[in-house]
């Protein structure tokens, strides 16, 4: 059925075959798409028949009344003509044959012949695919070998004009494979015969070609579209493999240290980098962070140079799914200045004698400075004024030595500054006190308070009572400066000190061991010793002089008239005695001293009251007036001796006066006597009276002799003082020392006359301060004294050498 070979060779007749139908019809078989007015055939020749009859039998080819008509028929030739465009496609699709049937009518008879038209293919449609454009989407992660089915193309043609096969452009990425169809069509495939890169090619256009088997030869093509889909087929690159940053110590948070960088080939997800720290040690993952988006390397934590001084870490720069990539950051820390020198005190020698001589080392001082270089660098100083220097030694040590002598006594304790300063800049400091003590040595002796000592007690004091105290001190430490004091052995009078006086070891208190008597000695003078308690011990000594005051403590002796009355003591007044005359005289002693010794006489009670008086310190007893002859033969008179102390103490005497020139006159003499029974006693009286004249005379004898020997050796006159008849005096009387520093300086002489007229004789008693009332005596300066003194005196001349007490006349001389 197919004539396309006939038609190839035969282009101007467009009849080719004729087919004999069984009944007679005709068929004709031509090529669609004929022109109009092509004629296919002269049936009138084919159903043997007149051409010139077809007009008159009306020849025409009948159509069924939905059917087109295509054809008509030449009535003057019998030829077949096509009236519309036969298109094969539209008739018959894709039916392999496609007959039109139509009829030839006849008339006249009638006549009908069937004609089958046989519509033979031309190709005259291409191939076509449903779009232009395929497009495809392909992961470049596929694999090599992956199918990817494309459209198919179609053509309206049929057999060998329908599509045939189909080619691609070639590339280096796909080969097409062409797959013939259970039902005859044929559709291709693309094989990726190379691994996809969109890093490389995004996007791919080939050009496909579909192709019928026509002649000629027909084609339809479309694009396949391929975009390359990003697999993660790319690592993220980092700038730089290593990347360095130098950053100073202490660098606030957050300042950016370095930004990192990756860049990743792929796209989206796949090319998203993030940043992070890998396997990174923990120091430095304490100081750093990353910023994950961009890369920014942050201080997130302190820096210090002298932890680290350095630090490598890895960073790993991750795309989206997971490719990672490393660089190496290096972070070097520049030093700062920031700590200043610490000083450490090694070694101490604590305390430090004080006699170590200059030059002796007490302790070893070292100094670090973390930081470095300069930074490090550290000088080291001690503060001015005191006796101590820094000696370098090795390295960062220092040796501290004493640069002069040290005196606990003056300081005891250093506080040693150390100063330690670095070269930094600004350089830092540090400072550190050191407390250096300095121990002790027993250098200094106890020294007393003052170079000599004075005490002042009244005698009759008590025993224990508590004279003065003596204090000592000692600069040394503790034991080294714990003041004992004793008394040094000596003697006072000839009997041990310590019988007088007692020492309070721990005060000083010196105290009376028993009762002092002014009369017995006014002075004496110990020697006490201080030591202190070190090893061996250091003392000193000092004297302590005890100056005894007097007290009113001896009431006046009357020496004459015996005071006891026992023996009849007569004076015999003469009867022509004027008045005025000097009858007898009253003599009395005191074993006191100064005004506790100053005596007055008075007349307590007498026979005549108006007869006699007594000078009140003289104690001459004269006639008052001339006596007469009325006058009693016998008068008798009560002398009262006082002292002048506080409170004053007295004696009292009975003195028997007769007037009358002779003795031998008085037969009564008995009769004076209190006593008159007893003729005995009357001629002891006399006996007595005889002996007591005579030893008034040898007494005054003596006296004088005395006294002119005083001139020449002045104080051998209280010596002579004392001759008086041991009988009547006290048996410490007159003991003059003249050690006191007023008294010394005068002596005053009391005039006492004797019964007898014609003599006279001094009494010289030394004046001396202890004639102060009689107040406890305790410590008290000379100055004191002098006050006292001068309160006590009414008039005190002694530029002039008289001086008034109250109503008495003393003579004073200069001794
Ligand atoms: C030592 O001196 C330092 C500085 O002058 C001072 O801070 C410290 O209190 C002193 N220490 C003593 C015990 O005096
Ligand atoms: C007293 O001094 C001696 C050396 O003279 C010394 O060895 C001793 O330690 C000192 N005692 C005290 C308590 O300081
Ligand atoms: C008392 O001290 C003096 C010097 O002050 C000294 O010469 C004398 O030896 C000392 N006496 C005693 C017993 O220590
Ligand atoms: C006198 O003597 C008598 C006897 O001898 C005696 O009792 C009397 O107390 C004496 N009188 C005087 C004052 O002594
Ligand atoms: C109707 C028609 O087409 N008639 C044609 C038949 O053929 C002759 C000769 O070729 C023509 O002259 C007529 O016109």
């Amino acid at each position: 059925m197919t004539v396309s070979s006939s038609m190839a060779l035969l282009p101007r007749r467009l009849f080719l075959l004729a087919l004999q139908t069984v009944c007679g019809d005709v068929a004709y078989s031509f090529p669609e798409e004929v022109k109009r007015g092509s004629v296919i055939e002269n049936i009138a020749k084919d159903i043997g028949i007149e051409v010139g009859k077809l007009a008159t039998r009306k020849a025409r080819i009948d159509v069924d009344r939905n059917s087109k008509g295509y054809f008509e028929i030449n009535r003057s030739t019998g030829d077949v003509i096509v009236t519309e465009r036969i298109d094969r496609e539209g008739l018959c699709g894709k039916k392999s044959t496609c007959i039109l049937k139509q009829e030839l009518v006849l008339e006249e008879p009638l006549e009908l012949h069937r004609i089958s038209f046989h519509i033979q293919d031309i190709n005259d449609n291409s191939p076509q695919f449903k779009k232009d454009t395929i497009k495809f989407e392909i992961r470049e992660s596929a694999a090599k070998g992956s199918r990817y089915r494309l459209d198919e193309a179609h053509d309206a043609d049929i057999g060998q004009n329908a599509i045939q096969g189909y080619s691609i452009e070639t590339n280096e990425y796909f080969r097409l494979n062409v797959i013939e169809k259970g039902g005859g069509g044929k559709y291709s495939e693309l094989i990726l015969q190379k691994e996809l890169d969109r890093e490389q090619k995004k996007e791919l256009t080939i050009e496909l070609v579909a192709t019928d088997g026509g002649t000629p030869q027909r084609s339809g093509t479309a694009v396949i579209h391929v975009s390359v889909l990003d697999a993660n087929d790319n690592a993220p690159v980092f700038s730089q493999a290593v990347y360095g940053a130098s950053l100073l110590e202490n660098s606030p948070l957050d300042i950016v240290v370095i930004t990192v960088s990756a860049t990743d080939a792929d796209e989206g997800v796949n090319g998203e980098v993030t940043y992070e720290f890998d396997h990174i040690s923990d120091e430095s993952y304490n100081v750093f962070s990353i910023d994950q988006k961009s890369g920014e390397v942050r201080v997130s934590g302190p820096i210090d140079y002298e932890h680290l001084s350095s630090y490598e870490m890895q960073i790993t720069a991750k795309d989206g799914l997971g490719l990672v990539s490393y660089c190496t950051l290096i972070i070097e820390i520049t030093d700062v200045n920031d700590n200043a020198p610490i000083t450490t005190i090694k070694s101490l020698k604590n305390p430090v004698p004080e006699n170590s001589p200059p030059g002796t080392e007490v302790g070893i001082v070292n100094v670090q400075d973390r930081d470095s270089e300069t930074n490090g660098k550290v000088r080291c100083s001690i503060q001015q004024g005191v006796p101590f220097k820094l000696v370098p030694s090795i390295k960062n040590y220092y040796s501290l030595v004493t640069t002069g002598q040290l005196d606990r006594e003056l300081v005891s304790n250093y506080n040693i500054t150390i100063t330690a300063t670095d070269e930094g800049s600004p350089p830092l400091s540090s400072s550190k006190s050191v407390q250096l003590s300095v121990a002790d040595i027993n250098d200094n002796p106890p020294v007393f308070d003052e170079q000599s000592y004075s005490a002042y007690v009244s005698e009759n004091n008590k025993p224990g009572s508590t004279l003065c105290s003596v204090s000592a001190r000692d600069p040394d430490w503790r034991q080294n400066g714990t003041v004992v004091y004793s008394l040094l052995a000596g003697e006072v009078n000839g009997a041990p000190v310590s019988s007088y006086l007692s020492v309070n070891g721990d005060t000083g208190v010196i105290h009376a061991v028993r009762s002092f008597d002014y009369e017995q000695f006014k002075s004496f003078k110990i020697h006490v010793m201080a030591r202190d308690n070190g090893s061996p011990p250091l003392s000193s000594n000092v004297t302590v002089s005890v100056f005894i005051s007097d007290v009113n403590d001896n009431s006046p002796q009357i020496l004459y008239p015996s005071p006891e009355g026992n023996s009849f003591m007569t004076e015999l007044v003469p009867k022509a005695a004027h008045g005025g005359s000097l009858v007898s005289k009253v003599i009395a002693v005191d074993a006191d001293s100064g005004q506790n010794a100053w005596l007055s006489y008075h007349i307590v009670k007498s026979t005549d009251p108006g007869l006699f008086t007594i000078g009140v310190h003289s104690g001459e007893i004269r006639t008052q007036r001339d006596i007469s002859e009325s006058d009693s033969m016998k008068q008798n008179l009560v002398v009262a001796v006082k002292d002048n102390g506080q409170p004053s103490l007295s004696a009292t005497c009975s003195m028997y006066l007769l007037i009358s020139d002779n003795l031998a006159e008085v037969p009564e003499l008995k009769d004076l006597s209190f006593n008159e029974s007893n003729s005995k006693l009357t001629s002891y009286l006399i006996i007595a009276l005889v002996s007591v004249s005579t030893f008034f005379l040898t007494f005054i004898i003596i006296i004088l002799g005395f006294r002119f020997c005083r001139r020449r050796k002045p104080r051998l006159l209280f010596d002579g003082a004392v001759a008086i008849p041991s009988g009547y005096l006290p048996p410490n009387y007159a003991d003059v020392d003249g050690t006191g520093t007023l008294r010394s300086a005068y002596n005053y002489d009391t005039y006492l006359t004797t019964g007898s007229r014609t003599s006279d004789f001094k009494f010289v008693t030394s004046y001396n301060d202890n004639t102060l009332p009689a107040d406890q005596t305790l410590k008290k300066s000379p100055s004191d004294f002098a006050d006292v003194f001068g309160d006590s005196l009414e008039t005190l001349e002694v530029g002039g050498h008289v001086f008034e007490l109250g109503s008495c006349v003393h003579v004073f001389q200069p001794y």
